[in-house]
This record gives structure tokens, sequence and C-alpha cells, in this order.
């Protein structure tokens, strides 16, 4: 039975909040959230290299006994103990820990006083006044949790692009080996490259009828099927997932795979420009009256207005329509054209991996060059490097890049801006490196004004080469810092400092939006994996979708550019 990475670490998830509920051992509770974290973050399917031999012993943080919980739940489905610690804890606490300021002590404490069970009950609970009755509670707290439950009503469930994409490859594999289906597509939101997606729109060809709701029905990962028809069938998948399937004749295929690529708002304007023509457009074809002329490729649609082909990618109705009828569309960046990463961890911070095993997984992943840009030490990070540790790993650059061939290892660091803009290491130490990126990791509450004041003094600092993650948002767990972004791009433009997009999964930072901006500033911006292991750099890839969301080409991106450039385009020509 297929399991995904993400089955397993939501189950590892499930195990830490139980245990919590349970006011379990906080090292126990910790060890599941970390493997939950650290499965989360592989990029290949753990199944498939289990089975081709691998020990999951041997991924970081994991044990012994959790590699043993890792085997039987890729065998069987079923995390040892999980079952059992279901039944004693009502489960549906788990949706109170989500809210913001609700640890497991308050969840329990409600549970206790109250006998709340549930995200319902608590709401009956709040209505009738009761919440305030409870220990650690009062009337302010109370009214705190009310806003936080009303604000969590209207919250739908993405799924962050890479979880998506393991489901979308297993159904897709399944689907292309259904007999009478001759082509398969993932369209919608997934196709259009954003960093997350609500449902899995699949688009099947087939020159004949085919049972879409019986091969549904025959997928071991569905859960239930909504509806079934002969053109349309939607099913739910057991991790919740709800995936749409559309069955189309191949003279259609290129109209339906451009209507359900979307967005709505792109299919709108191209419609609108099709009956200025006195076409129609849908997901059949287009057609003049009765007659189609056009709709077997997606090209032929396009063509059919007027228009060349347009990138997945671009399609919001952002003026891509407009540029493309003036023939003014960009030529957007490919994953292919990275020549280097400039912000990358090891073992000597929060990485998992050695210098050495860094430099020859980014050799494998294509690149000629990365940046080392392990943590400064700073309050709260994590064992983070000081002056002297610091030196030993450039020693040790030294040596490596005298014994490597087809990669160079730059040195650098990543170090915290601190509130008043100031930085965690002194300038005769940053002085020493080849690139410094800044960062920051702490009070992203400040106003608009002292958070903008405080980019712009770091840009100041003599050394400071990349600005990493800018808005320092984790998609669905933070906001994007509160800041006046014209000014950081033209301050950024003058220095120059370069602006990162961060390829992290739950980061994608700068935005699609923001990192267009930033380019029309005319910006450079560093595309980074911010890897911290040997498999970080297949995030690359996602960093390249949002760039390309972001109209971003090649010329736009500091690391497509080879190594002597980088370093010239690295040296601070204001100090001279
Ligand atoms: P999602 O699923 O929320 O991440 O976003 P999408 O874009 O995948 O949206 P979805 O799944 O509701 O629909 C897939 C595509 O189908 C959408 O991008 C465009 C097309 N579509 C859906 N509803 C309409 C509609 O009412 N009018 C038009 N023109 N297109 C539609
Ligand atoms: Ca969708
Ligand atoms: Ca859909």
């Amino acid at each position: 039975m297929p399991v995904h990475n993400e089955d397993l670490a939501a189950a590892f998830d499930e195990m830490g909040d139980l245990l919590a509920l349970s006011a379990d051992n906080p090292f126990r509770i910790n060890a599941y959230r970390r493997a939950a974290r650290v499965v989360r973050g592989l990029p290949e399917e753990l199944q498939a290299r289990v089975a081709a031999g691998f020990d999951p012993d041997d991924l970081p943080g994991i044990g012994a006994d959790l590699a043993g919980k890792i085997r039987v739940f890729l065998d069987t489905g079923e995390l040892p103990g999980l079952a059992r610690l279901r039944k004693s804890v009502p489960t549906g606490l788990r949706e109170l820990l989500a809210l913001p300021n609700v640890g497991p002590s308050r969840v329990r404490a409600l549970h206790e006083a109250l006998g709340v069970r549930d995200l319902k009950s608590l709401r009956a609970a709040l209505a009738a006044h009761r919440v305030r009755e409870v220990a650690g509670f009062g009337p302010k707290r109370e009214s705190q949790l009310e806003q936080a439950v009303a604000a969590h009503a209207g919250h739908d469930r993405r799924l962050l692009r890479p979880v998506a994409s393991q489901y979308a490859a297993a159904l897709l594999s399944y689907l292309r080996n259904v007999p009478g289906i001759d082509q398969v597509e993932v369209a919608g939101s997934y196709r259009r490259g954003r960093e997350t997606v609500g449902d899995l729109d699949f688009l099947v060809c087939s020159r004949g009828p085919v049972d879409i709701g019986k091969a549904l029905l025959g997928y071991d990962e569905t859960a239930s099927l909504l509806s079934a028809g002969p053109t349309k069938s939607s099913a739910v998948l057991k991790s919740g997932l709800q995936v749409d399937v559309r069955l189309v004749p191949p003279a259609s295929f290129g109209s339906a795979l451009h209507y359900f690529t979307g967005s709505k708002a792109h299919n709108i304007h191209v419609r609108r420009l099709a009956m200025e023509r006195g076409l129609k457009v849908n997901e059949y074809g287009v057609f003049r009256g009765e007659r189609q002329i056009a709709g077997t490729t997606e090209a032929s649609v396009f063509k059919a207005v007027g228009l060349p082909y347009i990138e997945p990618e671009l399609r919001e109705d952002r003026g891509e329509i407009e540029a493309a009828g003036v023939r003014r569309l960009p030529s957007l960046v490919k994953l292919d054209d990275l020549k280097g990463d400039l912000h990358v961890h090891t073992l000597a911070t929060d990485g998992t991996t050695t210098l050495a095993e860094m430099a020859a997984a980014a050799k494998r992943a294509g690149l000629d060059y990365i940046a080392i840009t392990d943590h400064a030490q700073h309050i709260g990070a994590v064992h983070g490097l000081d002056a002297s540790r610091l030196a030993r790993q450039l020693d040790e650059i030294d040596s490596l890049n005298a014994s490597l061939t087809g990669i160079t290892l730059l040195k650098g660091i990543e170090v915290d801006i601190l509130e008043d803009g100031t930085l965690a290491l002194p300038d005769r130490v940053l002085g020493k490196l080849d690139i410094v990126v800044a960062a920051v990791h702490d009070h992203f509450g400040l106003t608009r004004r002292r958070q903008t004041d405080r980019l712009l003094r770091a840009f100041d600092r003599p050394f400071v080469s990349v600005l990493a993650h800018p808005a320092a948002r984790l998609i669905d767990e933070r906001p994007a810092l509160d800041v006046a972004w014209n000014r950081v791009f033209r301050r950024a433009q003058e220095r120059p400092v370069y602006l990162e997009l961060n390829s992290q999964p739950t980061r994608l930072d700068l935005d699609d939006i923001l990192v267009r901006e930033a380019i029309e500033n005319n910006v450079l911006i560093s595309v980074a994996s911010d890897a911290h292991g040997a498999q970080g750099f297949a995030f690359l890839d996602g960093g390249i979708l949002q760039a390309r969301r972001g109209w971003v080409s090649k010329a736009d991106v500091l690391n497509t550019r080879p190594l002597r450039e980088v370093r010239r385009l690295l040296r601070k020509t204001f100090l001279a």
C-alpha cells in the first residue's frame, strides 16, 4: 500500500499532539514533532527509498526506536501506539491546539473543567461565557479565545505544494495505467505553480468512454467518491484532499487544459478577447458559430484569440494577456539556469550534513558554486557560530576548495538583523567573508516605519550582500513583515543589496507579487535553497516556480551568473 511522507508526518504530528494533551514526557513529545518536521522536509518519497535499502535510522534526529516505527508505518499505514492513544485522548482536542496562544495545558484545563472535547463544544462554552471561570482564563482570555475561534472558522485548508505534489504524482501514475486513458495532466493552481493548492484538478484524455468513477473507486488512496459522471468525477482521498477529474476527447484537450488550468480571472479575460473576435471559447474548444476552429492544443486556443502561448505560471490576469498582445512576455527563468546557490547550512549550526557532503550534493544537483551560510551566534539562535568557530570553518572551506573539482564553496554567514538594524557580528568579522546574508529572525511585529528603518539600516552596513527571506512570513503560520517595500527596493537597488527568494516550501519569500515589484525596481534576486541537508537542493524547483510566477527571467537572478561575475557583483563598490 502506498504511503506518502505527509501521511507519516501527519501521524507523527498527531502522536506528538496527543502525547502533549496527555502531559507525557516533553522529550518524547519533541522527538515526534521533530520526526514530523524531518519527514515533511524530505523531497523524495521515503517509502521508495526504504524499499531501495535506505535505513530510516540514518535520517537526522531519528533514532532506532522511531526508525522501527517508521518501518511499521511504511508497511501497514499504522503508527504503533497511535490507535491506543486515540482511545484515551479525545482527538477533537487537537483542533484546539491549532488556535493561537492555546497550548496543551490550557486545552487540558478546558477539557477537565468544562468537558470541552472539540472546537464545537468550545464554541458552546464560549457562547455560555463559561470559559472565564476556568483557572488561568478570565474574561480577557475568554474574549481573545472567542476571536481566535471566529478567525479559525474562515480558514480553508490548503496544502503546501510539495505535499500536494506527492499525492498528485501517485494518482497521476495510477490514472496513466487505467485502460483506455491516453493522456493525463494535472491542471488548476497546481499547474500554475502556486505555493499552496486547495484541490487537485486532473484532466484525462481518451478517444472513447472511460468509467472514471470506477477508476477512482479502485484507487487505494480514495476515501469516498463525491460524484461520478460521464465527463466529471470527484473523490476525497484518505488525506482529506479533494480531486476533480475531467474526461475529454482529443479534439478538446487543449481547450480543457486551458480552462481547468485557470486562473478563473485569466479565463474570463481570454473569453472576452474571443467575444471581440466573434468567437466562443469554452472547455470544449474555440468556436465560430457551430464550427470548432481550435482546441486540440493550448497553443491553438491562444492563437485563435491572437496571442502567443502564455506559460501557466503567468495566468493570473495580472497583465499577462496585455503583455502577450504586444509580444512583451518575459522569457521565464528555468531551474536549469541556476549556476549556484547562495544560502546553505551545514552541521556547524542547524544543518544535518558536513561541508564536504553539502558540496558533493550541490555538485550532483548541477551547481557550480554554493555559499556556506551557517547562522551567526545570537541569543536564541541554534548553536550559532562565534568569531572563532567561524574562523575554523573558513579554514575548512579553504582546504576543501583546494581539493574539490567542479564545485566552489564561498565563505558566508547568515547573520541576524537586530531590532535596531545592527548586525549580530561586527564588521571586522563580516569583512573576511565572500558573502553576508542578513535576515530577520525576531521582532516580527514592529510598526511599518520601524521595521522599514531596521532593514534600511542593515542595508547600510558595509558588508551586507543579500537579505534572506525578506518578508519573514511562514505560510499559514506567520504573516509578512509590515514594510514599505518601495523604499526597501529602492535602497536595495542603490547599494546594491540582493533580495532572496527562499525556496523552503513554507517560506517561498519573496512571494510572486513582491518578487515582481523587486525586479521592476532593478533589484537582482538570489533564488536560494536554504538547504539544511543534502536533499535540500531539490527545493530549488519550488523557488523557481515562485520566481516564474513573479515574471522573473534569467537576467533578473544573481545566481544564474557564473561564479566570476557573482564575485564581482558581491564586491561592495560603494566602499571604495
Ligand atoms: P485551488 O484549487 O483553490 O488551489 O485553485 P484552482 O485555480 O485550482 O481552482 P479550482 O480547483 O476551483 O478550479 C480549477 C480551474 O477551473 C480554475 O483555475 C479555473 C477553472 N474554473 C473553475 N471554475 C470556473 C468558472 O466559474 N469560470 C471559469 N472561467 N473557470 C473556472
Ligand atoms: Ca484546484
Ligand atoms: Ca477543483
